[in-house]
Formats: C-alpha cells, sequence, structure tokens
C-alpha cells in the first residue's frame, strides 16, 4: 500500500500524507450527507459513526420545529450517516496503510466532524499547538518504537491549504513523548478562544513548522504525540474534515467524557 520512503518518512517526522485514499464523490456525497447534522454554526460534530451521538446532538436545535414526520426521517438520516461515516473510518485501503505504518493491528476509537465553514462561527477556529495523545493517553512502545500507540487521521473533504484553514506540523516531535501543555477548552469552546491543549513556545522552537496543504480524497496521517494546530479559516472556502482516531489493538486508552472513545472493530460491516 505504502512505500519504503513512505514508512521511513511516518517513522522519522511522525506524520504521512497519503494521496487520493477517497475517490472524489465519495467525499461529495459525505459531505451532503453529514451537513443534514451540522447546526447553524457548523460546530463540530462528535462521534458521526455512532446513531446514538448523532441523535443526541441533533436534540439540541436541529429537530426543534420539525413535524413528527420529519423528525423520524431526521433519525433515518442518522442511521445512514453513522454508517456512511463509519465505512470512511473502516476504508479498506486506509486501514491497510495505517496498519503497515503503525506495525500491528488496529481498531477505531472515535471520529469528529470538522468543518471550518467559510463565513460561520468555527471558521476562525484555529488550533493551538497540542499533541492528539493529551486525551487518551496511550504511552506504551511497542517494537514499532513509537511512543504512543493512538494515531489520528483526517480525511479532506475539500482541498486545503493556509488560507482556508489547513493544518501545520512539527515533524519529529513525535520522539519525544506527551510535553507539559496549558489546558483550553477543544470541543464548542468560546467564541474569542482557540481550541487545543496548547505546548508551549519553550519546547516548540527545537522543531521547525511545516504548514500542509491538501486535496480532496487524501489523508494525514498522525502519531498521536505528533504536535499540530491549525490556521482560523477567514476565506470564503470551507475546509471541512473528517478526523477519525486509531490505536494498536489491545492498547489501553482514555475513553474521555465527550468523545468516549471505545475499540470500534474495522474488520465487520457494521460497528452496531
Ligand atoms: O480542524 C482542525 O483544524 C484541526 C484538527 C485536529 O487537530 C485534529 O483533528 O486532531
Ligand atoms: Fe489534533
Amino acid at each position: 500500500m505504502i512505500t519504503k520512503e513512505q514508512n521511513t518518512f511516518y517513522k522519522e517526522n511522525g506524520y504521512l500524507i497519503v494521496e487520493d485514499v477517497l475517490p472524489e464523490n465519495e467525499c461529495d456525497n459525505y459531505l451532503s450527507q453529514i451537513k443534514k447534522h451540522a447546526n447553524s454554526d457548523f460546530a463540530a460534530i462528535m462521534n458521526p459513526d455512532r446513531f446514538d451521538f448523532l441523535v443526541a446532538q441533533s436534540l439540541e436545535n436541529i429537530v426543534s420545529g420539525l413535524s413528527l414526520s420529519e423528525r423520524v426521517e431526521h433519525v433515518e438520516e442518522c442511521r445512514k450517516t453513522a454508517q456512511a461515516t463509519f465505512e470512511i473510518m473502516a476504508n479498506k485501503t486506509a486501514v491497510s496503510i495505517l496498519e503497515e505504518l503503525q506495525d500491528s493491528k488496529i481498531v477505531g476509537l472515535m471520529s469528529q466532524m470538522l468543518f471550518k465553514e467559510a463565513n460561520t462561527r468555527y471558521a476562525s477556529q484555529a488550533w493551538n499547538p497540542h499533541q492528539d495523545n493529551i486525551y487518551p493517553q496511550n504511552n506504551s512502545i511497542l517494537k514499532n518504537g513509537f511512543t504512543t500507540q493512538y494515531l489520528t487521521t483526517n480525511f479532506f473533504l475539500k482541498d486545503a491549504n493556509k488560507d482556508n484553514g489547513s493544518l501545520y506540523i512539527y515533524p519529529g516531535s513525535h520522539k519525544k513523548g506527551l510535553f507539559n501543555a496549558e489546558a483550553h477548552i477543544s470541543y464548542r469552546e468560546n467564541k474569542n478562544s482557540n481550541p487545543g491543549n496548547k505546548i508551549p513556545e519553550k519546547y516548540l522552537k527545537q522543531f521547525e513548522k511545516v504548514d500542509c496543504s491538501f486535496n480532496k480524497g487524501d489523508l494525514l496521517v498522525l502519531n498521536g504525540n505528533c504536535i499540530h494546530g491549525s490556521y482560523a479559516n477567514n476565506s470564503n472556502i470551507s475546509r471541512p474534515l473528517l478526523s477519525v482516531s486509531y490505536i494498536s489493538d489491545g492498547e489501553s486508552f482514555i475513553p474521555g467524557k465527550n468523545a468516549k472513545r471505545k475499540v470500534i472493530s474495522l474488520e465487520k460491516n457494521r460497528n452496531e
């Protein structure tokens, strides 16, 4: 699935961009499906691969004011969206790539839809430099040599660059384990605050920051301890991505109050 060079790059840098993992039409279809669950702010949607999370997040403001039959139809859409999200999470190409990079069998843990929809409240969401492993806290070292067995992916549903809120990465930072970070709220944070538990500048300065651009359908793989953040989207072009987290099979992790990480088998057709 991946070349020896890509594998070496990932081990050295803690991230890898793999092009064209999802076909364009799948990106378009999924985006129009998940948008049925977006609120007017296009806030993040937690675990859209799970029916219960989609229903729970609809109760806030999406289904109020609808008729009974419209609400029933919306619940049916929740089922369809959960399935469509799970299909991306368990995408055979993606899973094969991840298992090769990780050098072990993996399971899913959580997903999150991040829209950065142009001209909406969360478009200006610029993530502080952070490590995703701050939440699950898996610090085991296996034969692959990584300082954590947790990893995050971003499936890009549209092109992303610095202007519309793409990511930046600190290559090599994954080798050092977890840093002490300043706590910041990362789910439905206040209007004028940025999400991501911030790694202080005194640690960042030992690394070189790299800005990344992506095409629709690309997959970003990030080792859980690789420091990254993102830019605000002040453009008129939205930057939707589906973030999916995984871990080597059998490894421990903290489930988390909002994320409720849990082992999701990627072999079966459906997780629920
Ligand atoms: O949406 C973003 O800009 C940042 C996403 C991110 O940090 C993540 O998925 O872990
Ligand atoms: Fe992140």
